[in-house]
């Protein structure tokens, strides 16, 4: 007899929908709402395959605790990336000890599912232990830098499609010409900081690609405008410098109702990646969707699927594009509701930013992204 596990792992593995699989497994299933429409064949990582392309989203360790939850991952995506777990803070909690419990499980978990794994990330402003201020100094924060690195990287060697080396440099209102951010890093090392991380994760994990991961270079707005311009100036320099570096990952927090239009910038960005030999993936993508007004869920679920719709279509212009991934799997979990602007503007409203809704069930957002992989050219 087929056991509800073995019917989950051939639905997967051999690409099969529901329907195939007969009447009596979709009665026995608790999660009904992952319908015959979208497993198997019909699945976002199926349909990205097709042209080449992985389609992944982020994981939290809470979500590894959810049944249903990894059910629609090992059913849809082919691609996972720590939300947090693998950050500075979380896995370097005391100086030189070292956490890898949540990471340690999202990488096991992906192994036995045949999912590949993005690393997230080394170098960041944000999410740095409360220890660093203080016990890092401008002697010894290369030294902290370099093995944060070789540890971390070192534990993952082999494990990891691509590494987010250096998440977030750039901020062009710090007024610097060079666009870089006056980030802890940048503060204690100088703008080599780049360079050292980038030539120590290459030596910790040969085979991982190296990203350089950013946002807000997405739009045609003048902010996004002067960012990517910053962006593609300094992946110019760490190229002619030498330093390994192979894909650029735009991290896509997009917003509906805005203004915000998506095209030419986006797909100049992309071209120019692409000249300088680099992979591009669309790293978080999601859609916040305070300014849709209407209170209507279908209504607010359809604006937010035009935005997916128009933003991937450009994007996905490109082969240079390799890999969407959604920062986070459902609606009932994304860090869009934690945001101090939502909940100013749209007090007690929950957001609605991603492919699948709170019960799983999938948003048009889904079926927005799997129509774009669809019309995207063959890689
Ligand atoms: O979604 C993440 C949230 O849970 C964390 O509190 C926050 C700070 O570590 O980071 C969020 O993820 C960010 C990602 O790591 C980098 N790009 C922006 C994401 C949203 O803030």
């Amino acid at each position: 007899m087929l056991t509800r596990r073995d019917y989950l792992k051939q639905g997967v593995l051999a690409g099969c929908g529901l329907a195939v699989m007969g009447a009596q497994a979709l009665l026995a299933d608790p999660n009904p709402n992952l319908d015959a429409r979208i497993g198997g064949r019909d699945s976002l990582k199926v349909h990205a395959h097709k042209y080449g392309r992985l389609a992944g989203c982020a994981v939290s360790a809470a979500n590894l605790q959810d049944e249903a939850f990894k059910k629609v991952l090992t059913a849809q995506f082919s691609l996972v990336v720590a939300e947090n777990a693998m950050k500075f803070g979380p896995v370097q909690p005391k100086p030189g000890v070292f956490n890898f419990e949540d990471a340690d499980a999202l990488v096991a978990f992906a192994e036995r599912h045949n999912i590949k794994v993005r690393g997230h990330n080394f170098v960041w402003h944000e999410m740095l232990p409360a220890w660093f201020a203080g016990t890092v100094t401008k002697e010894n924060a290369k030294r902290v830098l370099t093995e944060h690195i070789l540890t971390v990287g070192g534990r993952y060697k082999g494990k990891i499609q691509s590494w987010d080396v250096v998440n977030e440099a750039i901020k062009v209102d710090d007024g610097r010409p060079d666009g870089l951010r006056k980030s802890p890093w940048f503060e204690l090392i100088g703008p080599e900081y780049l360079e050292i991380a980038y030539r120590t994760a290459r030596q910790a994990d040969p085979r991982a690609k190296l990203t350089y991961n950013e946002y807000g270079i997405e739009d045609e707005s003048d902010s996004a405008e002067k960012k990517r311009a910053a962006t593609l100036a300094l992946l110019k320099r760490l190229k002619a410098s030498g330093t390994p570096l192979d894909a650029l990952g735009i991290q896509s927090h997009i917003s509906a109702n805005t203004g915000a239009a998506f095209g030419k910038g986006l797909r100049e960005l992309v071209n120019a990646a692409q000249a300088m030999g680099l992979e591009v993936y669309l790293t978080e993508l999601d859609v916040n969707d305070d300014a849709v007004l209407d209170a209507d869920e279908a209504v607010r679920d359809r604006v937010v699927a035009e935005v997916y719709r128009d933003f991937l279509n450009s994007a996905l212009e490109s082969k240079a594009v390799n890999a969407v991934l959604t920062w986070g799997l459902t609606d009932g979990h994304t860090w869009l509701n934690g945001m101090k602007s939502h909940k100013e503007k749209q007090p007690g409203r929950q957001q609605r930013p991603l492919p699948f809704d709170a019960d799983y069930k999938p948003t048009p957002a889904f079926f927005a992204m799997r129509d774009a992989f669809d019309r995207s050219p063959s890689r």
